[in-house]
């Protein structure tokens, strides 16, 4: 090969690497980052040991729920309209959604908003609900030992994966109720206050079989908020 022959199929190649389509990842389509975006736990992994570990902590929020986020994008990637919309708001039109979404939508905006609220509701043992809301938790289930008695029971009757949750219903009620998957109390328009995550992933590595462990535990660090 001649030294000009040699600069001719050089650059042909170069040439035709920049015109032809590249299998290479950098030519891929991004996974899309938003408009959703995975909020920070507001502590530490390790923060509410030895009652959740770090470890499941970890796996719990940088993957799963994280995958939730990550899907939910992917869904609302073509559709424009739905990206301006929150979460809670997709989740309260499901039927008006396109439907070869509906059901990615379902899962993946419940396990955010059901994610999101979490973590926020988890905290340092032994603190109970107070003022208004532990008067109406009187009221409502005949005092606080009734009231997670009543939790308990409907996070243990839950067959496969999903949340027991107490929250406050659009007649403003309180209530306890299973609900299966992803789903949330925020698809009938109510406002969740705690939940318990009874999906494995919440439990297995510390708990393994032993949901019942783990669903006491839940209730030792419960942190039922100022409703948001
Ligand atoms: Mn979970």
């Amino acid at each position: 090969m001649t030294r000009r022959t040699f600069f001719q199929t050089f650059l042909a190649g170069t040439l035709a690497s920049r015109l032809l389509p590249s299998a290479s990842p950098a030519q891929t389509t991004p996974v899309p980052t938003g408009p959703f975006t995975l909020p920070p736990l507001p502590y530490p992994p390790n923060a509410l040991e030895p009652y959740i570990d770090a470890e499941t902590m970890t796996l719990h929020h940088g993957k799963h729920h994280a995958a939730y986020v990550n899907n939910l994008n992917k869904a609302v990637a073509p559709y424009p309209d739905l990206q301006k919309k929150s979460a809670e708001e997709l989740l309260q039109s499901l039927d008006s959604l396109p439907a070869e979404i509906r059901t990615t939508v379902r899962n993946n905006a419940g396990g955010h908003v059901n994610h999101s609220h979490l973590w926020k509701t988890l905290k340092n043992p032994g603190e109970k609900p107070s003022g208004k809301l532990a008067q109406e938790i009187d009221q409502a289930f005949g005092g606080y030992d009734k009231w997670k008695e009543q939790m308990t029971k409907t996070a243990l009757g839950i067959f496969g994966s999903g949340w027991a949750w107490f929250a406050r219903g659009k007649d403003r009620k309180l209530f306890i109720k299973p609900y299966p998957n992803q789903d949330s109390p925020v698809m009938e328009g109510a406002n969740p206050i705690y939940g318990i995550d009874v999906w494995e992933h919440a439990y297995y590595l510390r708990y393994r079989n032993l949901r019942a462990d783990y669903v006491k535990a839940c209730l030792e660090i419960t942190n039922c908020p100022n409703e948001s």
